[in-house]
């Protein structure tokens, strides 16, 4: 890592934000994803709070608008307008009150909603707790949904039905289970992405069948959650999903007590039990990670990619299992210019270029650097929050980045990439 490039992009990463902004809410980035979407705004809403606490609070009360009545937090809600993405509003055929997707998105909501009403008190703010209290009780209703509609059988494990779901769309962790889902579609597919960015960093074609025909299958079910289980051709029960999810538990646990509400904290406090002891069952020794399950073959998901660490922003390790994630971790970033790659560079699988098959995201590396934090491993949270800073300031705010190289890659001026500056940066300044 150079110490040479010292360039301090504090303002071009709020300008980002300002200019993605279309009024209260924040797309990710302009013409390729021109709608507000789930995760990538509680991570930028948690960017907004280093500065500018009303922004913060307003880009999730935004994201809520599109809660639906069982509590689902959609992962795009289609606020205004726009022919420049594909599938549009039309596509999901949802029934709220203003348009939505009908599948949902890591819910980092929680986890943000503590950092920003942390970031309110510490700035004195005394509409703190009226300000959160209701975000409060829109994540409450989110995470009821999510136990209920997601983890009927009681696992202690959320599972996504749509890839996108996941947030790492074309993962290798999906290859098996996504063949299975049939190529054929009642949509017509028109991809809007790779007129915006090279095919060749995208999904494929065929991908896009599976994923539309998905969308076909669940708006045929008429959105409802049970239907949806009883007929999902993919379902996986997701550690990374189910990370955030305990991982966000314990946040609103804290904002329980903060507001006073002890049935809320008991609520919480077993949902936290479950998820964490179903993450605990999900370790593997012999892989020195964690590993999701297939629910419709019954078999572990042993592709190497980054969802295998993303527990630890939940779970305590013991002795054994940090020095083995150390070492595993060590093992990725071998020879790697920007780490740490989305997929094992070790694999067939890898992809340096292709979105979620090899590149660097700056926002797993967040979620990498707090779970490691979490589990007294500061060196190693250092060296990647390090790195990401590095890699934009000399690449700038790209979606993604390529472990080889450190080139960006996708979509620039990336909102979220903005946030992850903005947060990692002070702690690589803070020491
Ligand atoms: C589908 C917006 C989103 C991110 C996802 C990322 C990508 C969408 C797409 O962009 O997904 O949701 O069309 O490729 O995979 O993590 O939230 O930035």
């Amino acid at each position: 890592m150079s110490d040479d490039i010292k360039l301090d992009r504090h303002d071009d990463a709020r300008a980002i934000l300002a200019r993605n902004d279309r009024g209260g809410y924040t797309v990710p980035t302009d013409r390729l994803y021109p709608f507000q979407w789930n995760w990538d705004s509680a991570f930028v809403a948690m960017g907004f709070a280093t500065f500018d606490i009303d922004r913060a609070y307003r880009e999730l009360e935004r994201l809520i608008e599109g809660q639906w009545e069982d509590g689902m937090i959609p992962h795009i809600v289609f606020h205004a307008p726009s022919d420049t993405y594909f599938p549009g509003a039309d596509v999901w055929g949802t029934r709220h009150r203003i348009p939505t997707s009908g599948i949902t998105q890591p819910p980092v909501f929680g986890m943000a909603l503590r950092f920003i009403h942390d970031a309110a008190v510490a700035a004195g703010r005394q509409d703190a707790l009226e300000r959160t209290r209701p975000l409060f009780a829109a994540a409450l209703r989110s995470h009821r949904w999510w136990m209920k509609a997601r983890d009927p059988e009681r696992r202690g494990l959320v599972a996504i039905l749509h890839p996108w779901e996941s947030g790492s769309d074309n993962s290798p962790a999906w290859d098996e289970a996504l063949a299975r889902v049939p190529t054929t579609t009642t949509t017509q597919i028109r991809r809007k992405d790779t007129g915006h960015v090279d095919a060749a960093m995208r999904p494929r074609d065929v991908d896009y069948q599976r994923f539309i025909h998905l969308v076909d299958t669940y708006r045929d079910c008429g959105w409802n959650p049970e239907k949806q289980w009883a007929s999902a051709p993919f379902k996986v029960a997701d550690v990374q999903m189910t990370g955030i999810l305990a991982r966000a538990t314990a946040d609103l646990i804290r904002l329980a007590a903060v507001l006073g509400a002890q049935d809320e904290v008991a609520e919480l406090s077993e949902m936290h039990r479950l998820l964490t002891e179903g993450l605990g069952r999900r370790w593997r020794d012999s892989l020195r990670r964690f590993v999701s399950l297939d629910l419709v073959s019954g078999e572990d998901i042993e592709a190497p990619t980054q969802a295998g660490f993303i527990p630890l922003v939940a779970v305590t390790l013991d002795g054994q299992q940090r020095a083995a994630v150390a070492a595993e971790i060590a093992r990725w970033c071998d020879g790697m210019v920007v780490s740490l790659p989305s997929t094992a560079p070790f694999s067939p699988a890898f992809e340096p270029k292709r979105y979620w098959r090899g590149p660097v995201w700056a926002v797993i590396n967040w979620l990498m650097a707090d779970g490691l934090r979490a589990n007294a491993m500061n060196e190693l949270a250092g060296s990647l929050e390090r790195g990401t800073v590095w890699a934009i300031e000399q690449a700038g705010f790209c979606e993604y980045f390529d472990p080889t190289t450190g080139e960006g890659l996708g979509g620039n001026t990336f909102s979220w990439t903005a946030a992850a500056y903005l947060v990692l940066s002070r702690r690589v300044t803070d020491g």
